[in-house]
């Protein structure tokens, strides 16, 4: 354990043992480090993922591919295929993503995060409250929230979200039913709310820019990783662009 997370643990011990029980104190130190180790997670480069949309062969192969050109975090974001499917799915790209120790989110299906152990879940406004999700998954898991406006943000963040996807910040073939994300609104969300920041919808070599030295933690990004001939190269190129290093 690093030596700062140690130091952590031992100033919030003093603090908490004073008239507490130990199963209390014991409760409460577990949801700090959690906490502690949930702000540890790199959303630089967050990919979700389409088989409908993707070059390669496999949906392990795709999310291969991208991760080793850079990839930081993976949803798992499947629509129209049975929760058997889904569930086979997720435990084959678990094992990629924990070979190379990447965090997987599964889009909207909590009871397939927790089957499944993945890192966390990511749900829409129209998926199931925040405040219930955090529930049923416990405050070791990440949950992440899109959200459209600073309202949304803020009540995502007050109810329990680790993180948020905001957009769609530009019109996509890959989801249709979007509201659209304004600059403005954007930035009016990064000043209102502390959580990481992950921006999606056409986030491609040609718009990254946008979002570069604005406090944005990420770009979340469907196709233009997924559906290029080059998946890995894709990501690399993204990666390098965004964070200007080398991968
Ligand atoms: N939510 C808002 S836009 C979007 C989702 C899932 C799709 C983004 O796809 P792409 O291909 O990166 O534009
Ligand atoms: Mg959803």
């Amino acid at each position: 354990m690093n030596k700062n997370v140690v130091k952590f643990i031992e100033k919030k011990l003093v603090r908490k043992l004073k008239g507490k029980t130990k199963r209390k104190v014991k409760k409460e130190i577990k949801k700090d480090i959690s906490s502690k180790i949930k702000q540890n997670v790199n959303y630089t480069l967050y990919l979700c993922t389409d088989r409908g949309l993707m070059s390669s062969a496999t949906i392990e192969e795709s999310v291969e591919k991208a991760i080793k050109g850079g990839v930081t975090v993976v949803q798992l974001r499947e629509k129209d295929c049975s929760s058997k499917e889904f569930y086979d799915i997720a435990v084959s790209v678990k094992k990629i993503t924990d070979q190379y120790k990447v965090p997987l989110i599964i889009n909207d299906r909590v009871d397939i995060a927790l089957a499944v152990k993945a890192a966390g879940v990511h749900i829409g406004q129209s998926d199931l409250p925040v405040k219930v999700v955090r529930r049923l998954i416990g405050y070791e898991k990440i949950i992440g929230v899109s959200v459209s406006n600073v309202d949304e943000a803020v009540k995502a963040k007050k109810e329990g979200a680790d993180y948020l996807g905001v957009g769609a910040m530009y019109a996509t073939d890959t989801k249709k039913d979007t509201r659209a994300v304004s600059m403005e609104e954007l930035m009016k969300i990064r000043d209102n709310v502390d959580i990481p920041i992950v921006v999606i919808g056409g986030i491609n070599m040609n718009t990254l820019y946008n979002f570069k030295n604005k406090g944005i933690n990420g770009l979340a990004v469907v196709s233009a990783i997924v559906a290029k001939e080059d998946v890995e190269g894709a990501a690399r190129q993204m990666y390098e662009a965004f964070t200007d290093s080398k991968k």
